[in-house]
């Protein structure tokens, strides 16, 4: 791995290796391993928002191995831990977006979550793979939201189809993925508004762009990624239940992992929704996501300390 991607991640993480995940590193010490060592263990997985089913798991799992390599010493649960954690995230599929232009992505979460930020991001990333991206600012609930997406892609130098501020979201959707395959582009990302996952309205809205979008485009969206915001630990998962149930989600965008001490919710995402984690925000800036990759994610969760 690059270095750069090293350190993005292992300061991107700095938060949660510092919590929970720093605590049960520290806890390897040589001590010999006792009923406590396994209850001290299961209380700090809980806290590192494994989820609580994920985590009676690991913990089975993890004592199995223990009395089958016949290990005595905390100290030596630290590799086991560090593989089983591992297992439990899938090294994520590429997106199924190859052969097809313009390939949509649709992007969705609750407020704040970071649909945005991640599609200026994502167009960055996009266009530094050689491909021509569009964006379409769908979020037309707030004119705010709108100038947001600009001024990224003037910065970037991307295209935006926008429509006017409270006009018809899917209309807007509509057009950007017209104007998509009028104009070559390969990629379109929609960005767009937030709603919260328990309002009816909002959802059954979202439902109505995923329709429009394939009416501009047989087969598209083909991409819905869900957008999900690190710090709301657990509560994440029932934003995904919902969105799950409104559209059909791809898989996640775990952003703010910079901002979140609360990291373990990965496991809880692809173990409990069976989601894969696509890209991981590690920061504000346009080239702060990156794909996700269990193994940097485990690795320097459990980094040491010292
Ligand atoms: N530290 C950090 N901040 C992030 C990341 N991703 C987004 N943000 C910040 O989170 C805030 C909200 O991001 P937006 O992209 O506006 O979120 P949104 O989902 O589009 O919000 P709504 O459109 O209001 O629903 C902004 O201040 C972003 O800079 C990340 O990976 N790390
Ligand atoms: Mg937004």
């Amino acid at each position: 791995m690059a270095d750069n991607i090293f350190s993005k991640w292992k300061e991107g993480l700095e938060r949660t290796r510092k919590s929970t995940f720093g605590r049960i590193a520290t806890m390897f010490g040589a001590t010999e391993i006792k009923a406590d060592t396994w209850d001290e263990l299961e209380e700090l997985l809980i806290q590192a928002d494994l989820g609580v089913e994920t985590t009676m798991r690991l913990v089975k799992k993890l004592k199995t191995q223990t009395s089958e390599l016949g290990l005595t010493k905390s100290s030596e649960l630290q590799q086991v831990l560090h593989d089983e954690l591992l297992s439990l995230l899938k090294v994520p599929e590429q997106l199924p977006l190859d052969g097809i232009s313009p390939a949509v992505i649709l992007l969705v979460g609750v407020n704040g979550s970071g649909k945005t930020t991640t599609a200026a991001k994502l167009g960055k990333l996009y266009t530094q793979q050689g491909k021509k991206v569009l964006l379409g600012a769908a979020d037309t609930f707030r004119a705010a939201a709108i100038d947001q997406l600009q001024v990224w892609a003037d910065r970037l130098g991307l295209q935006v189809v926008a429509g006017q501020p409270e006009s018809d979201s899917g209309a807007v959707a509509y057009d950007a993925v017209q104007a998509a395959i009028a104009r070559k582009f390969d990629i379109v990302l929609i960005d767009t508004a937030g709603r919260l996952h328990t309002r009816y309205n909002l959802m059954e809205e979202l439902k109505k762009v995923h329709r429009v979008v394939g009416k501009a485009m047989p087969g598209a969206p083909h991409a819905v990624l869900l957008v999900l915001d690190a710090t709301t630990g657990q509560n994440a998962l029932h934003q995904a239940k919902a969105f799950q149930e409104a559209v059909h989600v791809n898989g996640v965008i775990l952003s703010k992992l910079d901002s979140s001490a609360r990291g373990g919710m990965a496991f809880a995402i692809q173990q409990e929704l069976d989601l894969p984690i696509y890209f991981a925000g590690l920061g504000e800036k346009p080239e702060d996501l990156t794909p996700f990759d269990p193994e940097a994610f485990v690795n320097n969760i459990l980094l040491n300390q010292n």
